[in-house]
């Protein structure tokens, strides 16, 4: 049985992943770790208030509960960074170089995601490959390709099984995302049910990469768990599942409620980091080598989310 440590547990995926994870190790082997207290976090399962920055702290807790498995959440994302460029860095990039030299020292395996995000205006914007120009123009994606490039390095020099996918944005009905630019893909579906309508930061016709956390989830799993023997890849691997506008989006909420509307004040910096990143990924490679399928699309996403909040601002 695995015993997994968990670093940025209280963020949108980590809140999330954490549960599914106990759900399939068992609650005392996955140990839930957070800059703030989390209760929610400490209910079924070790929960440590652990600051991704201090490595001699991580190193203790991955000692502590002889962890063999890292999964680094740590992240500023996308729009927030073009904000605070320096802090961006030095959160992101910190966290994850700690979290390979504590894998490094303690034998441990390390997933850390990409994104969609380390993909640039020079990259190919449709089906675009696995290995391919990446010069992205935000600090988030700098990050995301340096923490590519080192996760393949640890691999080569140090037999650290490091092992990624480049995220579309993730959609979920449990926590919010923050500071992303796919973030406005969440909060339309909860302004179509509180308010019946929404103000979209993005222009209407750009497509972005997305994904139902679901899927998300179990690619951490699948891909975590996969054969090292299949895997070709050690940077980063391309994952799709569905690509849309905001106005496909919107349609599709309008076919459920058709009272919803939608207008646009569109950010400024949002707009050019969506229209830098690629309309669509080829995932053959994930594919191909851990047999990575999408099982959610936009239809039956828009059902449950709508579901799911409904009950939730009842
Ligand atoms: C963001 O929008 O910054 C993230 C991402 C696609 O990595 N959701």
């Amino acid at each position: 049985m695995k015993r997994i440590l968990i670093v940025g547990a209280g963020g949108q995926i980590g809140s999330e992943l954490t549960v599914f994870l106990r759900g399939i190790y068992g609650g005392a082997n996955v140990v839930a770790t957070d800059m703030r207290e989390c209760r929610t976090l400490a209910e079924d399962g070790p929960f440590e208030v652990l600051n991704a920055l201090d490595a001699t702290a991580m190193a203790s807790v991955v000692a502590r509960y002889h962890i063999d498995t890292i999964f680094n959440l740590v992240a500023l994302l996308s729009a927030v960074g073009e904000r605070n460029p320096q802090m961006a860095w030095n959160v992101n990039m910190g966290a994850l170089n700690n979290s390979l030299e504590v894998a490094r020292q303690h034998h441990c395996a390390l997933f850390t995601p990409s994104s969609i995000g380390a993909f640039g205006p020079s990259s190919p914007k449709d089906g675009t490959p696995q290995d391919t120009i990446m010069q992205p123009s935000t600090i988030y994606g700098i990050c995301k390709v340096t923490g590519e490039l080192l996760g393949n390095y640890y691999h080569h020099k140090y037999g650290v099984d490091t092992r990624s996918v480049r995220f579309p944005g993730i959609i979920s009905s449990v926590t919010l995302p923050g500071g992303g630019t796919t973030d406005y893909a969440v909060e339309i579906y909860y302004e179509a049910i509180r308010s019946g309508r929404f103000t979209c930061p993005v222009p209407p016709d750009v497509y972005m990469d997305m994904i139902y956390m679901p899927d998300a989830l179990r690619a951490c799993v699948e891909l975590m768990e996969a054969d090292p023997t299949k895997l070709v890849h050690r940077n980063s691997f391309n994952l799709a599942s569905m690509s849309f506008t905001p106005e496909i989006i919107c349609a599709e909420i309008k076919k459920r409620l058709p009272a919803f509307t939608m207008d646009y004040d569109v950010d400024p910096v949002k707009k050019e980091i969506a229209e830098s990143w690629p309309n669509s990924l080829d995932d053959t490679c994930a594919r191909e080598e851990w047999g990575w399928k999408p099982e959610w699309d936009l239809s039956r996403m828009t059902d449950d989310m709508l579901a799911h909040i409904r009950t939730k601002l009842a």
